[in-house]
């Protein structure tokens, strides 16, 4: 499928959601809400929320993340538009990779696409490594495949889920 057009096929994705600044837990149910009232998707299904220790640049605030699944008729790219357009309106501002953000959207998996672009790269590239995403994901979706992995249950086996908390 061409990476820049959007099809008829509706195809469902995952989307983790982050956020460690400004009231993050209402950053993250705003941003659910967002989610589901975007054109060409429908059937949102979330997860629980989760209080996670940060990774990355020490001395930040916990995060709260959560992983949600759209069907979409957009093409990946409209899709990772979509997703930027919402951090923009929740004021994200980028200053540092793996920083404290108002709200960081990532594009987990798109069905079964493998996609390596100038922007994009699906599946994400760490989500077999990050329980904050491993752990809502199996809540939500247990059997889902992951291209390039042996299986959800598989990445869990080998991702301890630490001081991950659902609140
Ligand atoms: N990009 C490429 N592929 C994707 C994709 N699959 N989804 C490009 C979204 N964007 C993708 O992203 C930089 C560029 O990546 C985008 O312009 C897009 O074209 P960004 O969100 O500005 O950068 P970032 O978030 O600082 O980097 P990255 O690599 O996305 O970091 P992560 O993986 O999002 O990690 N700790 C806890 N506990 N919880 C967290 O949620 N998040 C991070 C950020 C660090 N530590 C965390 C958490
Ligand atoms: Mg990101």
């Amino acid at each position: 499928m061409a990476e820049s057009s959007s099809t008829e096929t509706w195809t469902r994705c995952y989307i983790g959601l982050g956020s460690n600044l400004e009231h993050p837990v209402t950053q993250v149910a705003t941003a659910l809400l967002e989610l589901e009232r975007l054109d060409h998707c429908r059937a949102l299904v979330h997860s629980s929320l989760y209080r996670s220790d940060p990774v990355g640049p020490p001395g930040q605030p916990d995060y709260i993340n959560a992983v949600a699944s759209v069907e979409t008729t957009l093409s990946p790219i409209e899709l990772l538009d979509a997703l930027q357009a919402i951090e923009q309106q929740h004021q994200r501002v980028r200053i540092q990779h793996w920083g404290p953000r108002t709200l960081d959207l990532d594009l987990l998996l798109y069905g079964d696409q493998q996609i390596s672009s100038e922007r994009l790269t699906v599946p994400h590239p760490f989500i077999q490594a990050r329980n904050f995403v491993l752990y809502p994901l199996a809540e939500i979706a247990p059997e889902v495949h992951i291209p390039n992995q042996i299986s959800l249950a598989n990445c869990l086996e080998h991702c301890e889920n630490g001081t991950l908390e659902p609140i």
